[in-house]
């Protein structure tokens, strides 16, 4: 049983590419290859060995694509991390309640970036892009199950912010905790 722990959360204005941190969060698709936003970045920049990497995972454990919610775990590539954790957030729905499966990209992160033993992480707002989710409830949704389920050993949890916007929504829901 792990032991849930209450996380030094941070929160930085730029580019997920950019951190230094033992695990970051991809907000990945099924398919584990590849995309625009995050995942595009975290591709261009982390090199060749991270596709393989997802290629592999396909052929072996998830040859219908990894589904919404859950997290799989590769190498970094030439990111300053030791892995990146891909997470597929769910497509907003205003006909349909699917703040579970955004919650459970959280939870299942976390819960794998502990098995791997990783002290800090850093997370994009998942599902606030191209996915559609508004900021406001994706912020809360984030900050919300970020305190809830952190596990020992990490002890740092960092969104990381692409813009001003995102900043501002999730600074209003930490001061708000
Ligand atoms: N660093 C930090 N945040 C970023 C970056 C970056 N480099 N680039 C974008 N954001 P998105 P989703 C912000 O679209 O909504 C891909 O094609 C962005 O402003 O990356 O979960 C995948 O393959 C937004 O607030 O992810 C999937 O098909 C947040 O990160 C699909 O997009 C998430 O935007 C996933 O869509």
């Amino acid at each position: 049983m792990s032991t849930s722990v209450s996380p030094a959360v941070r929160l930085v204005r730029g580019d997920i590419t950019d951190q230094s941190v033992d695990v970051i969060v991809n907000a990945a698709n099924s398919s584990l290859l590849g995309g625009g936003g995050v995942d595009g970045a975290i591709h261009r920049r982390g090199g060749p060995d991270i596709l393989a990497a997802c290629r592999e995972l396909r052929a072996s454990q998830y040859g219908k694509g990894l589904p919404t919610g859950q997290a799989v775990a590769t190498t970094a590539g030439r990111l300053d991390a030791q892995w990146i954790v891909h997470t597929v957030g769910p497509v907003f729905s205003g006909a349909q309640d699917r703040s579970a499966l955004l919650a459970s990209c959280y939870r299942e992160s976390l819960r794998l970036a502990a098995e791997l033993g990783a002290k800090s992480i850093a997370f994009p707002a998942i599902s606030t892009g191209i996915y559609g989710w508004p900021m406001d409830d994706g912020a809360r949704i984030a900050v919300r199950t970020v305190l809830a389920e952190t596990v020992e050993p990490v002890e740092e949890v960092r969104f990381v912010l692409f813009d001003a916007h995102a900043y501002v929504e999730f600074e209003e829901v930490l001061a708000m905790r």
